[in-house]
C-alpha cells in the first residue's frame, strides 16, 4: 500500500468521477452521512458518485491505496448503521447507476443498475405483465444495490424468498479494482460456489455491486387486503398460521399492535379502519391470477369469529388504505423519536411468546422507555422498536437481543448486522461461523478497506 495523503487520494477521486461528482463541501455531504433513523452518523472525507463500473473501480482503486475505507451506499434507507460513515471514510454512492434496461418479457428477468430503486424495476416490470418478488415500505429509494447487499426481506417473503431468491447473476467490483461479472446467469447455475449468493447479505463488507440480473414473479390481476382485530397475541399468530396452512393464495401476513396503529393514525391522519379497537391486528394480503380472494379471507376471518373487528378490500384505494395502517409504522415511529430497531426473528412457535415479552424485557432495564412491536408475522420476523433511550445507550438492544436467542431465533432477520448489531454477530452464530466469515472477508478485501466496523467488531 503507498501512503497518499488526503489531498492526494481527493485529487484521484476528482479525476475518476469528474470534480462535479466528488463532494467535499459539508453541506453537500451532510444527507450521505445521516441514516435513516438518525441514530448512525459520522463524517466522510468524500461522497463519490460513480457514474459507470469502471469509474466504481478507479474508486476503489485509489482508496485501497490511500488506506482509506469505502463505505458503499445506495438508497441510504438501511436501518443498522452499514451506510453511513463512521471516522473518515469515504462514502460510495451508486445512485447513478440507475438504469433498469434488458427486461426479457418472455423468461421474466430483468438486468438493472446497483442504483436503481425498487420502485422503478417494479414499474419496469409491471408494465410486461411481471412484478418483482420482493417488496417493501422504503420501495421510492431503496436500491437494488442495497437490497442485495442487505439481503432485504419485506412483505412477500412467505411466497417469493428474500432478496437473495431473485438474484440470477450480478456485476461487483473488489477493493482492488477487480470486476467479477456472471451476467446474465441461470435460474440454473452450479459452475463453482455461488458467489452472487455470498453478495447477498454481505451488506458492503465484500465487494460493490455494479450491476444485477433478477427473476421477477408474475403480476397478481386480483389482490385483496384484510386486517383484523384480536385480544391476544398468540390468537392473531394462530389465524396467521391457518392462512398460510389453508389459502394457497396468501402473499402477506403482518401483524401490529394497538399502540403502534394509534402511532400511525395521528401521525398519517387516517381513521381506523373498524370502530372496535382491539389490541393485536393482523394483516392478510391474498392474490391470485383467476378467482377473487376476497371470499377466501372473509370466510377465514368469520370461521376464526373476526366479526365486527375485521375490514376487507380489493380496490386499489382500499387495499392501499389497510397496507398504510402497517407500512406507515417505521414513519410514525421515527416522528417520536430516534428509536432502537431490532429487527429479529424467532421460530413461529415462540412467535407471541416474543411479542408479549419483548415489551417487559425493555421495561425490565428502562421503565421510562416505549416499545413498539410490529412484523411480519409469516416469517417469524419481529420488529422491536424502542424509544426513549440514548442512541448510544445498549441497554434494551441488548435485552431485547438475549431474549431472541433465548427464545432460539436470529438477531438479525432482514436489516443485517451493520454497526448496531456487531457484538451480537458471535454470540448469535458462535466462534467457528464467524472465524469462517473473516477468512471470506480476508480473501476477498485483504486490505480491509470495505465497510470497516459494519458486520465485525473492529477490535477483535
Ligand atoms: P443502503 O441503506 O444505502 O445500504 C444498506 C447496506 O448495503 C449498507 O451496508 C451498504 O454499505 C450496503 N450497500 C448499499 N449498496 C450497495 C452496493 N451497491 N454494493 C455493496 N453494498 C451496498 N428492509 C427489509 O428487509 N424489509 C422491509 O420491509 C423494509 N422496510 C423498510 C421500510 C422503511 C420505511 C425503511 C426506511 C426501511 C425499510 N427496510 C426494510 C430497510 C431498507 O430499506 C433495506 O435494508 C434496503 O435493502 C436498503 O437499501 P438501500 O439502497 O437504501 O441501501
Ligand atoms: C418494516 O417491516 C421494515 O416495516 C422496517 O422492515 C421495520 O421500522 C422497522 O423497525
Ligand atoms: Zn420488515
Amino acid at each position: 500500500m503507498r501512503a497518499v495523503t488526503h489531498d492526494a487520494l481527493l485529487s484521484a477521486l476528482r479525476d475518476a468521477v469528474g470534480e462535479r461528482h466528488c463532494l467535499t463541501d459539508a453541506a453537500l455531504r451532510a444527507s450521505y452521512e445521516t441514516d435513516w433513523t438518525r441514530r448512525f452518523t459520522g463524517p466522510a472525507i468524500a461522497v463519490v458518485r460513480p457514474g459507470s463500473t469502471d469509474e466504481v473501480a478507479a474508486v476503489l482503486r485509489e482508496c485501497t491505496a490511500a488506506g482509506v475505507g469505502v463505505v458503499p451506499q445506495g438508497g441510504n434507507t438501511g436501518l443498522v448503521g452499514g451506510s453511513v460513515p463512521r471516522d473518515g471514510e469515504v462514502v460510495l454512492s451508486l445512485l447513478r447507476l440507475s438504469d433498469v434496461g434488458g427486461l426479457d418479457a418472455d423468461a421474466g428477468e430483468v438486468t438493472v443498475g446497483a442504483g436503481a430503486t425498487l420502485a422503478a424495476v417494479q414499474s419496469a416490470a409491471r408494465r410486461t405483465g411481471w412484478d418483482v418478488g420482493v417488496d417493501l415500505g422504503a420501495r421510492d429509494s431503496a436500491t437494488i444495490g442495497g437490497m442485495i447487499a442487505t439481503n432485504a426481506g419485506g412483505v412477500n417473503v412467505l411466497r417469493h424468498g428474500p432478496m437473495r431468491r431473485q438474484l440470477l447473476g450480478f456485476e461487483a467490483v473488489l477493493a482492488d479494482g477487480t470486476v467479477l461479472r456472471r451476467m446474465p446467469g441461470m435460474p440454473k447455475d452450479n459452475t463453482g460456489y455461488d458467489l452472487g449468493g455470498l453478495l447477498a447479505g454481505s451488506e458492503g463488507t465484500l465487494a460493490v455491486i455494479t450491476a444485477a440480473h433478477l427473476r421477477l414473479v408474475p403480476q397478481l390481476a386480483r389482490r385483496a387486503v384484510a386486517v383484523a382485530g384480536f385480544a391476544s397475541a398468540l390468537s392473531a399468530v394462530t389465524v396467521a398460521a391457518r392462512a398460510r396452512r389453508e389459502l394457497g393464495s396468501i402473499l402477506a401476513l403482518e401483524l401490529f399492535t394497538d399502540d403502534g396503529m394509534e402511532l400511525v393514525l395521528r401521525h398519517a391522519r387516517i381513521g381506523a379502519p373498524f370502530a372496535e379497537r382491539m389490541p393485536f391486528y393482523l394483516l392478510l394480503e391474498a392474490g391470485s391470477d383467476e378467482d377473487d380472494p376476497t371470499d377466501d379471507l372473509a370466510t377465514l376471518l368469520e370461521d376464526v369469529g373476526a366479526g365486527a373487528a375485521a375490514a376487507i378490500a380489493n380496490d386499489d384505494a382500499g387495499r392501499h388504505r389497510l397496507w398504510q395502517l402497517r407500512e406507515r409504522h417505521t414513519e410514525a415511529v421515527n416522528a417520536e423519536g430516534v428509536p432502537h430497531k431490532l429487527d429479529v426473528s424467532v421460530p413461529l412457535a415462540r412467535y407471541a411468546e416474543m411479542v408479549d415479552r419483548a415489551p417487559q424485557a425493555v421495561a425490565a432495564v428502562d421503565s421510562a422507555a416505549r416499545t413498539i412491536v410490529y412484523g411480519h408475522v409469516g416469517d417469524g420476523n419481529v420488529h422491536v422498536n424502542v424509544l426513549g433511550p440514548a442512541p448510544e445507550d445498549e441497554a434494551v438492544d441488548d435485552a431485547v437481543l438475549g431474549l431472541v436467542l433465548e427464545l432460539g431465533g436470529s438477531v438479525s432477520a432482514e436489516h443485517g448486522i451493520g454497526v448496531a448489531k456487531v457484538d451480537w454477530l458471535v454470540r448469535d452464530r458462535g466462534g467457528a461461523a464467524v472465524a469462517a466469515m473473516r477468512a471470506i472477508k480476508r480473501a476477498w478485501d485483504p486490505a480491509g478497506i470495505l465497510n470497516p466496523g459494519v458486520l465485525f467488531a473492529r477490535d477483535s
